[in-house]
C-alpha cells in the first residue's frame, strides 16, 4: 500500500508495507480476497481501471479477487445474446498478472438479472435454454482463469425455503434447476470449484440448516458441488456469530470446502461519517476473530472482505446511518481492523496446516 509518510504513524506504516501486504502474511491454505468495485454497468466506472493506487493496493494486499458486480448477469449479458466481457476481462487479466485467484459471482440469483429476463415473456423451456447458454458461455470463457464460481446465490429465505417468488429461475424452473446449474458449470470448466453462497448463514439456524440439507442431498446425488460460501455481512449491533466455527465444520464434514465470501462489519457512523473509536476497536476485534476462524477451521479456503475502501462499500446505501465496514479508509489509510487481520494472519500462519 502506498501510505503517505509525512507523519511518524505514516513512517511506521510505510515500514509495515515494505514487509508485504495481507497476502504475504497468510499461509498458502487461506487466500485473502477483496471484492473489486464497479458500479453502473460499464468498465469505465471501475477504480481498477482509473486509479493507480487502487491497483497497487489490490495487487499488494490480496491473493483472490471477486468482481463485486461485473460477473453478474446484467453486466455480462445486457441484451439477449450480446455478451459484454470488458469489465470481467479487466479483473481476470489483472488477477492473472498478479498471481491471484478469481471467484466468479454469480450465475443463478434473484437480483441483477437484466430487464429482458425479468420483464421478458419467456416460456420455462426458453428460460432454461437461456440459463444454460449463459452458464456455458461465461464459465467456458473463463475456464482456468476463474477458479471458483458462486453458482447459486441467496436461493433460500430466512426460514430455509427456496425463494421461488423472488427468483425468476427457481420460480419458472423449480428446484431441479439448481442441480442443472452446477452440472452445466462443471461441464464448461471441470476444474472450477463450484459453490453455493448466502447471507445470514454464519450461525446454526433454519437457513444454514436448510443449506446443509440441500448441499448434502446434491452431493449424495453426485451433483458437482464443491463448496459453501458464507457471506459474512455482519452488524456490530447484533451479537458476534459465536458458532461460526462449528457451523463451517459441519459443511467441511460433508466433504465441502468453505469460504467467507463477502465479509464486512458495519457500525453506526459518527457525524464525520466514520466509526467511533469504540466501534473501530470492536470492529478490529471482530475482523481478527473471523480471521482466526478462517485459519483454524479445516477446509476454509478464503476470506474475502466485500470491498477495499469504506467509501466504496455498498453498506451506507443499503443501511443508512451505518458504514465504515471495511479495512481501509477512503484515503487508503489502514484502520485498526486492517492491522488486526494482519496480526491474526501473521500469528495463525505459523500454525501447522490442519
Ligand atoms: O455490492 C454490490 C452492490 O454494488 C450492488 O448494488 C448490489 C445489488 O444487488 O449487490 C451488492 O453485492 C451483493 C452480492 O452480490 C450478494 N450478496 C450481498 C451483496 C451486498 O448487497
Amino acid at each position: 500500500m502506498n501510505i503517505p509518510t509525512g507523519s511518524p504513524a505514516g513512517h511506521q506504516r510505510a515500514d509495515e508495507q515494505s514487509q508485504g501486504g495481507l497476502r504475504a502474511h497468510a499461509p498458502d491454505r487461506l487466500r485473502i480476497g477483496a471484492a473489486v468495485a464497479g458500479y453502473g454497468r460499464t468498465a469505465t466506472t471501475m477504480p481498477l481501471l482509473t486509479a493507480a493506487r487502487y491497483r497497487q493496493v489490490l495487487a499488494a494486499e490480496f491473493s483472490s479477487l471477486t468482481p463485486e458486480n461485473q460477473t453478474k448477469w446484467e453486466w455480462l449479458q445486457p441484451a439477449p445474446g450480446e455478451f459484454d466481457f470488458a469489465a470481467a476481462d479487466a479483473i481476470v487479466d489483472f488477477a492473472a498478472e498478479h498471481g491471484q485467484h478469481v471467484r466468479g459471482h454469480t450465475l443463478l440469483w434473484h437480483n441483477q438479472n437484466p430487464g429482458w429476463i425479468t420483464g421478458g415473456d419467456h416460456s420455462p423451456e426458453e428460460l432454461r435454454r437461456l440459463l444454460r447458454t449463459h452458464i456455458q458461455t461465461v464459465v467456458g470463457r473463463y475456464a482456468g482463469r476463474i477458479q471458483h464460481w458462486d453458482v447459486v446465490n441467496e436461493i433460500l429465505d430466512d426460514d430455509g425455503r427456496l425463494r421461488t417468488e423472488q427468483n425468476p429461475w427457481l420460480g419458472a424452473l423449480g428446484p431441479e434447476i439448481i442441480a442443472d446449474a452446477f452440472t452445466w458449470a462443471h461441464d464448461a470448466d471441470p476444474d472450477a470449484l463450484l459453490f453455493g453462497n448466502d447471507f445470514d448463514v454464519e450461525r446454526h439456524g433454519a437457513k444454514s440448516d436448510a443449506w446443509y440439507a440441500l448441499l448434502r442431498d446434491l452431493r449424495s446425488q453426485g451433483v458437482p458441488v464443491h463448496g459453501f460460501g458464507v457471506q459474512g455481512h455482519l452488524d456490530m449491533s447484533a451479537p458476534f456469530p459465536e458458532d461460526l466455527p462449528q457451523n463451517l465444520k459441519r459443511f467441511a464434514d460433508l466433504g465441502l470446502r468453505t469460504a467467507i465470501t463477502e465479509l464486512d462489519v458495519r457500525g453506526p457512523v459518527t457525524g464525520e461519517g466514520g466509526l467511533s473509536e469504540e466501534h473501530l476497536d470492536q470492529q478490529a476485534d471482530w475482523y481478527a476473530r473471523i480471521t482466526r476462524i478462517a485459519l483454524d477451521v479445516p477446509g476454509c479456503e478464503s476470506l474475502t472482505p466485500w470491498g477495499v475502501l469504506d467509501e466504496q462499500s455498498w453498506v451506507p446505501g443499503w443501511f443508512p446511518g451505518t458504514g465504515g465496514a471495511l479495512l481501509l479508509h477512503g484515503d487508503y489509510q489502514p484502520k485498526p481492523a486492517y492491522h488486526a487481520v494482519r496480526e491474526a494472519l501473521a500469528a495463525g500462519g505459523q500454525r501447522p496446516t490442519a
